[in-house]
């Protein structure tokens, strides 16, 4: 008997199963008796463990293969008929050959398995916002982490129906060779396959591998942007909710500034906090010519390490049940730890992210510290469990959008907040954001990275295309959000940070939305608006005068490299580069002679006082 009533969706699943040869084929029905059962089997082969159900309810363990814990972006291509369409920061494989490649890896990856088939729905089932995936899988890991974030089983292929759209999401653990390990997307064919891998970034195709690069191919043929943000409301005491969206590079704080809590200072204004999502972000033009947003996920897949009650308390309390830890370190009393989390690790008998014995203060043979946990171990949990979860999670029309932020990791450059002059001077702000390598990071330590949007790696056409798009999208709107640069990360001269962060972002975030709604006067520099001292509240902060200035100062000389540097990035995009970005660039250049003159002429008459 036929799986379903779609008979693409059959055809494709019968085609799928000839060539990864499974034993059997299991349709998710999104029932709570098929999870337990597939959980009951995964611990009976190890895959998963059950962690101590008292302390832990419903919580599980997982540990990904040692050279499978992060996504593989070299191993990422989109796969598109022309490289062009690709552009020049993605990787490219022709459809061809991108098939011919993984059709061998997939070839009887699946023998001796079971093959899930799980529909899925990004997005509130059947909101004009969502799309409709079904991935293929052979990891029961994969199943159980889908159910989390994305509204998965019998009611999508009931809405699907006879003919619906859906995107073909094919994925098989193959035998975890790095080697034979491939991530694809076919936008031309609304098709992922991904195989060799086990890590969620690579694997939980509803999250990156659709809800951005494909979504973001669909969202510019249809008219709308896939964007990696976070969605968060701001409720003031009068019950008027604000909301903004925010993009920032991976591991720069995205998860905690979507569960932000007031600072102790703000306590008293009653500002009440709703995070709608920590990472994606569907956005669409909607009749009143505003811009709505949903966030297409259900759940979080957060990074542990650095997850605490000091930096993020309700995560802490969104993971205490139901959630699914992944390379974390396993106590022998069956709960978990990671390295800058709450509490103490356990003296004795706990295991590492490898499977290894481990104990606080273990060192390799260089003398430096093991980690317990991987610095990329995941918790994924349902949204619904966070404290602050938002109650137009569930909305088909999303909320509206006041503020489009964008942040990056600047230790010199990029003052605390600024304004953006008008909408394309935003879209090239976002078009330009860049993050400087920590010592965390592989490669060369102070070194710009320049990640437009924070789209680099997931946006699934060729970027200067995507530019145009939100250039496009501009125009069409009636009501544009105002949009703004954040930088969390300055620092003093000693490599201090200059800014507290976490729960006092709340200060800043107050400031850009009196903005949106004209309440405060900015101050005009060459990159843009900033505020005056006195509007940003302060109560109980107690940063000094000159920290403030510092963290607004705006160094002509620094920002000349900059204009350079983003010079060199434009032109990897030839003639494709929309000609607004190259203005903006050149309105930029001259801005910043004139403060240089200013400042020498203001140099020359101090000099001359003297
Ligand atoms: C993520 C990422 O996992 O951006 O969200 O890498
Ligand atoms: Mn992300």
């Amino acid at each position: 008997m036929a799986l379903t009533q779609h008979a693409e969706l059959n055809r494709w699943i019968d085609e799928c199963a000839k060539l990864c040869k499974p034993e059997d084929i299991i349709l998710i029905d999104g029932s709570d008796a098929q999870r337990k059962a597939l959980i009951q089997e995964a611990c009976s082969t190890g895959e998963i463990l059950e962690l101590d159900q008292k302390k832990l309810p419903g919580c599980l363990y997982h540990r990904t293969a040692v050279n499978d814990v992060a996504r593989t972006e070299n191993l990422t291509f989109i796969c598109t008929s022309l490289r062009e369409d690709a552009g020049p920061t993605n990787n490219w494989m022709s459809p061809e050959e991108g098939y011919r490649r993984a059709r061998e890896y997939f070839t009887g990856s699946m023998k001796g398995r079971k093959m899930y088939v799980i529909p899925f729905s990004m997005g509130p089932i059947a909101s004009n916002f969502s799309k409709i995936g079904v991935e293929l899988t052979d990891s029961i890991y994969v199943v159980l982490n889908m159910l989390i974030m994305t509204r998965a089983g019998k009611a999508v292929l009931d809405e699907l129906g006879l003919a619906g759209r859906f995107t073909k999401c094919l994925h098989s653990k193959a035998d975890l060779n790095i080697d034979r390990r491939l991530i694809l997307h076919f936008p031309e064919d609304n098709t992922i396959w991904s195989v060799g891998s086990g890590y969620g970034g690579n694997v939980l195709l509803g999250k990156k591998c659709l809800a951005l690069r494909i979504a973001s191919h669909i969202a510019r043929t249809e008219g709308w942007l896939a964007e990696h943000m976070l969605i968060l409301g701001i409720e003031e005491p009068n019950g008027r909710i604000e909301y903004i969206a925010a993009a920032f590079p991976s591991a720069c704080g995205k998860t905690n500034l979507a569960m932000l809590i007031p600072p102790e200072g703000l306590k008293t204004k009653g500002y009440r906090i709703w995070t709608v999502g920590d990472d994606i972000a569907w956005m669409r033009i909607d009749t009143d010519g505003r811009l709505w947003a949903i966030n297409p996920e259900s759940g979080f897949f957060g990074v542990a390490p650095g997850t605490n009650s000091r930096t993020n308390p309700n995560a802490v309390i969104t993971i205490k049940k139901n959630t699914i830890f992944t390379n974390v370190v396993l106590n022998p009393d069956k709960t978990v730890w990671w390295e800058d989390g709450d509490g103490e690790p356990a003296p004795e008998g706990a295991l590492d992210w490898k499977g290894n014995p481990w104990k606080p203060g273990m060192k390799d043979e260089n003398g430096k510290p093991i980690p317990g946990a991987h610095p990329n171990s995941r918790f994924t949990a349902p949204l619904s469990q966070c404290p602050t979860a938002s109650f137009r999670t569930e909305h088909h029309h999303g909320v509206p959008i006041s503020a489009i932020i964008f942040g990056g990791r600047r230790a010199h450059l990029a003052p605390l907040v600024y304004q953006a002059f008008d909408w394309d001077h935003g879209v090239f702000i976002g078009a330009t954001m860049a993050s400087e390598r920590t010592a965390a990071q592989f490669g060369k330590q102070g070194e710009v990275r320049r990640d437009p949007m924070a789209m680099l790696p997931f946006c699934g056409y060729n970027m200067a295309d995507y530019w145009e798009h939100w250039l496009r999208m501009g125009v069409r709107m009636r009501w544009q959000p105002k949009i703004f640069h954040v930088n969390w990360f300055r620092q003093d001269e000693k490599g201090n940070f200059l800014w507290p962060g976490y729960g006092e972002n709340l200060r800043v975030l107050e400031w850009i939305l009196a903005c949106c709604r004209n309440e405060v006067e900015c101050s005009k520099t060459a990159i843009g608006w900033i505020p005056r001292m006195d509007d940003i509240d302060m109560t109980g902060l107690n940063l000094p005068r000159e920290t403030f200035d510092k963290l607004f100062e705006i160094d002509p000389v620094a920002w000349e490299a900059e204009v350079e540097g983003i010079g060199e990035f434009f032109s990897k995009f030839g003639r494709r580069l929309p000609l607004e970005l190259l203005a903006q660039h050149e309105a930029l250049k001259r801005r910043l002679e004139e403060l240089k003159g200013a400042k020498l002429k203001q140099e020359i008459t101090q000099t001359s006082v003297k």
